[in-house]
């Protein structure tokens, strides 16, 4: 019987011989930088303002030097609170030189959210837009007074008791401080609620990140083929580990240039690809939406795209074929990535220098130097060739663990170092990974995490709400949205607006919900688990 014979899969393209993840993240990713230190690394989009390579590497040395004379020293936190732009990517990496760790929130978070992970994260500094300072004051009783507690930083310019972020770049980067960096330390600290509760410090570490980006762009045969001449687009949040792995990091090893653009806009989207001939385009499904449906994209030259990579969440196969006609000339691929995984755990083969065929609707391969599995989720055997279960991955990629909660890393990284993401898909007799299924509470709006344990506690910290439970409920737009079922406490009355307003207030916008239920109990397992799929099945029944 099979039972006990564990099937692994692997990468179809050769395994790294071997992967520079013994040196600190700023090294690795600058490590090539003579071979094109005048070339153009980030462009700011908007302003065509741009920094070659030589100048991101010695501004980020300086901004390293300024971030040490603000007190900011090894094994610090602090926090980007930005829209895409030049001053983040100089920011992480000025970090990573001196041993600090970032930790990226989405700039249009609520005061709330914003300090949820400033106080969990531990963070000493926010470096921000002047626009987003006024949620930062006197937020709260409990939480520590900016300007007073915490430095705030603006790159525009800085309201009252605000820096200006000139004052970290006017520095001698000759200054920086001699740190002693351990691949194992933590450089990126993400948040994301994994398979399960509230969102959660990631720790990704120097050696993780490197793996990572190693494996999509190193070696003779690269995963992701990035070449010098490329122009990669960034409309993705780099407040995402999506678009700073596989788009920064993996652009500055490569020593392509990275065009910056602080949201995403359909008109100037397709202004800029035309204009800064964008070859690379990493999009998730909503932005393949706008490809291959808006009208506008007719009327714009996007011949020099030559490959488009989706993520973060599933793409349908009559937008993928959408995309095809639309930029007929550009290889299309997904990448599959979880934060966790440090993120990427597969990426299609036909971005490879000696790219392989695919096939429409797969996520590609598991990356090299990794190992991937499919386990059966109640028996926990592992599963051949096409047969559905739960997508498992162990390499030196994946993350360290949860920030101080070794509860939640362990029941997500197994004794045996295999991290458990929730997703359900199967691996094909090409070694392609497809995804069809989530197990996890996780709800994606647009590609951004939604955590239902998150909604739920607001819910039940209303007065009139005695229990509650958030899922996911399928939209075209967006992929899914959150919706409620709310237990309301006897005798007490509230409308669907009310209980919507109520979140609304207290959440970045896709979080809020979509619909409330009113119901007279939330299904519950015998251990108190929330029955998430009868309460989807019943969604599909109203
Ligand atoms: P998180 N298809 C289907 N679901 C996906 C895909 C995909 N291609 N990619 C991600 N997901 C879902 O932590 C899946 O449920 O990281 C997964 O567990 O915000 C969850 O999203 C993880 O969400 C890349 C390409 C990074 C993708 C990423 C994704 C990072 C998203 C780098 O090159």
């Amino acid at each position: 019987d099979g039972s006990n014979r564990r099937v692994i899969f692997r990468s179809k393209l050769p395994d790294l011989p071997n992967i520079a993840n013994h040196i600190p993240l700023h090294t690795y990713c600058f490590e090539n930088l003579s071979r094109f230190s005048d070339k153009p690394c980030l462009v700011v989009g908007s302003t065509g303002a741009t920094y070659t390579f030589s100048q991101t590497h010695i501004l980020s040395r300086k901004i390293a030097v300024g971030l040490s004379a603000l007190g900011i020293s090894k094994g610090d936190v602090i926090m980007l609170l930005l829209q895409n732009c030049a001053e983040f990517a100089l920011t992480f990496m000025a970090a990573s030189m001196i041993g600090a760790v970032t930790t990226a929130a989405n700039p249009f978070y609520t005061a709330g959210e914003i300090f949820k992970q400033f106080n969990s994260s531990n963070s000493k500094m926010i470096i921000t837009q002047a626009q987003y300072v006024d949620k930062l004051r006197d937020h709260g009783e409990h939480n520590p007074k900016m300007g007073q507690d915490f430095p705030v930083i603006t790159v525009d310019d800085p309201p009252e008791k605000c820096l200006h972020f000139s004052m970290l770049s006017r520095t001698n980067e000759n200054n920086i401080p001699s740190v002693t960096i351990d691949p194992d330390d933590a450089v990126a600290l993400p948040f994301s609620s994994g398979t399960t509760g509230l969102p959660k410090g990631v720790i990704l570490t120097h050696k993780s990140l490197i793996t990572s980006v190693a494996q999509q762009v190193d070696g003779e045969n690269p995963n992701l083929y990035l070449k010098q001449e490329d122009v990669v687009l960034c409309v993705l949040p780099l407040f995402h580990i999506y678009s700073l792995n596989s788009v920064l990091l993996c652009s500055l090893r490569a020593g392509a240039s990275v065009v910056l653009m602080p949201k995403f806009e359909i008109r100037s989207l397709l202004e800029l690809i035309q204009r800064y001939r964008v070859t690379v385009a990493a999009v998730v499904p909503p932005l393949v939406l706008a490809l291959a449906k808006n009208p506008m994209v007719g009327s714009y030259d996007l011949s020099s795209i030559r490959v488009v990579l989706s993520g973060a969440a599933p793409l349908g196969k009559e937008l993928e074929d959408g995309l095809r006609r639309r930029v007929p000339q550009a290889i299309f691929g997904q990448g599959y990535g979880m934060t966790e995984a440090g993120p990427v755990l597969s990426m299609s083969a036909a971005f490879a220098k000696q790219p392989l065929p695919t096939k429409s609707g797969s996520c590609g391969n598991v990356v090299r130097n990794a190992e991937l599995k499919v386990i059966d989720p109640d028996t926990y055997s592992s599963l051949g060739y096409n047969q559905p279960g739960e997508i498992c991955i162990r390499g030196p990629q994946i993350m360290k663990g949860y920030l101080n909660d070794a509860k939640s890393t362990a029941a997500t990284i197994d004794e045996e170092g295999w991290l458990h993401t929730g997703d359900i898909g199967y691996v094909d007799h090409d070694e392609e990974v497809f995804i069809v299924d989530r197990v996890k509470e996780l709800i994606k709006f647009k590609g951004f995490q939604v955590p239902p344990a998150e909604l739920e506690g607001l819910l039940v910290s209303h007065p009139c709400i005695a229990d509650a439970a958030v899922v996911s409920q399928k939209d075209d737009a967006a992929g899914e949205v959150p919706v409620a079922f709310v237990v309301l406490l006897n005798g007490m009355e509230l409308t669907q607006e009310a209980v919507k307003d109520y979140i609304a207030k207290q959440v970045v916008f896709y979080k809020k919900l979509h619909k409330v239920y009113f119901v007279t109990s939330i299904p519950k397992s015998p251990s108190g688990k929330i029955l998430r799929k009868d309460l989807r099945d019943k969604l599909s029944s109203i």
